[in-house]
């Protein structure tokens, strides 16, 4: 069947779905509707019901019985992603789910084989990927610049308040590799392929947190590659890179370094070429999480085109237990101080 438009959905108006809300207003010009919005909190719906300019509610079943919806964007928090999702699939609604996916593999894996089991198109907003300057430093390896990746550092290290926006991170039971460690493993996976194993070390360096706020992981890829993925809510510097991830990537025939402010710079055949491959401000974004928004519209973008022309998202939901798989390993290595071999779920029957 060929889509012109599709009606979307959005469930959960908090903190972040803000950045969905303004994404899927920009992404009407491109057949992308957003025809309903929900949050349990009455208050919150309304404001982005009247804000955007249609009909809210209070429990996503009650929007899917008033409204055709064709995609939904589930950006409520991880505890309520089963449920929703379970609701979506029965249903046979396509569904986009935010980071993390759930609060445990057992979970994830639910959620996929349900979706699969009716048949529903089901995918993660993972949006690290989908920025600006990381869809650049992808270019640059898939040309084969600096010739075969082999080594990589991909560090994510602030000082950034962000439990001012995101209060509940500081009761997580588990923080920062679920939070934000899982963005940057997804980023070596796309820069570096499969993991083979892992060995991880964490730590909690502020003591008015619950769970780990520092975490620095060591990688091997089934392509012989070597990556560190560093990752602390917890660094006391200036000049701080929130909400960037700073990039080394060395390969068989150069380097790419992505610094803060967004530059590349790139070594090859002896010449050095720098780059600024940040995004736009837009009107809806601000520094500094303008990266992390900016990245939004161009994962929206990416989910709707996918589910529009019937094919399946790069972060689908089946990708992003490869992702999520690699969490569960680290906080295995951590508890262990050995390296892990991440699992790998294949489809039953
Ligand atoms: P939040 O608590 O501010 O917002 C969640 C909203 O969902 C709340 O308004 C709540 O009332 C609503 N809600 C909960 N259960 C519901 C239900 N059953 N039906 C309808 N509404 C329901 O949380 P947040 O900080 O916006 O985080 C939401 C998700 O986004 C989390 O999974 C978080 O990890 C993720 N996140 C991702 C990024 C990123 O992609 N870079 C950044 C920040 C947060
Ligand atoms: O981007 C995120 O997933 C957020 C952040 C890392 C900023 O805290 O949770």
């Amino acid at each position: 069947m060929v889509r012109k438009t599709v009606a979307v959905g959005m469930v959960g108006c908090g903190f972040y779905a803000q950045n969905h809300l303004h994404a899927w207003a920009d992404l009407r010009a491109e057949g992308a509707m957003l025809t309903a919005v929900c949050d349990r909190d009455p208050a919150k719906a309304e404001a982005a019901g009247q804000t955007f300019g249609v009909p809210h509610f209070t429990d996503m079943s009650a929007m899917l019985d008033a409204v055709k919806i064709d995609l939904l964007d589930i950006a409520t928090r991880m505890d309520t992603h089963r449920e929703l999702a379970a609701i979506a699939a029965e249903r046979g609604i396509a569904a986009i789910v935010q980071k993390p996916f759930a609060p445990t593999w057992e979970d994830c894996v639910a959620i996929v084989e349900k979706a699969r089991a009716h048949g529903a198109w089901l995918a993660v907003h993972e949006n690290f990927r989908f920025a600006s300057a990381m869809r650049a430093v992808k270019k640059v390896l898939t040309q084969g610049t600096i010739g075969t990746p082999n080594w990589a550092r991909l560090s994510w290290r602030t000082g950034f308040d962000v439990y001012r926006g995101q209060p509940y991170l500081a009761e997580e039971e588990k923080l920062v590799i679920q939070d934000v460690g899982i963005h940057i493993f997804d980023l070596a996976r796309y820069f570096l392929g499969e993991v083979a194993h892992l060995s991880c070390e964490t730590q909690k360096r502020n003591p008015k947190i619950r769970a780990e706020d520092t975490a620095t992981v060591m990688m091997r890829h089934e392509s012989g590659a070597v990556s560190v993925v560093e990752a602390t809510y917890a660094a006391k510097r200036g000049n701080d890179p929130f909400p960037e991830t700073l990039l080394e990537i060395e390969g068989d025939g150069g380097s790419l370094i992505l610094t803060k402010g967004e530059k590349m710079i790139v070594t090859t055949q002896g010449l050095t070429f720098e780059d600024h491959v940040g995004g736009p401000l837009l009107h809806w974004t601000s520094r500094p999480w303008h990266v992390s928004q900016e990245a939004v519209l161009h994962t929206n973008r990416h989910m709707f085109e996918r589910f529009r022309d019937g094919l399946p998202a790069d972060t689908s939901g089946e990708d992003n237990l490869r992702t999520y798989a690699l969490v569960e390993a680290a906080y295995e290595a951590a508890r262990t101080h050995a390296a892990v071999k991440p699992v790998r779920w294949t489809p039953a029957g």
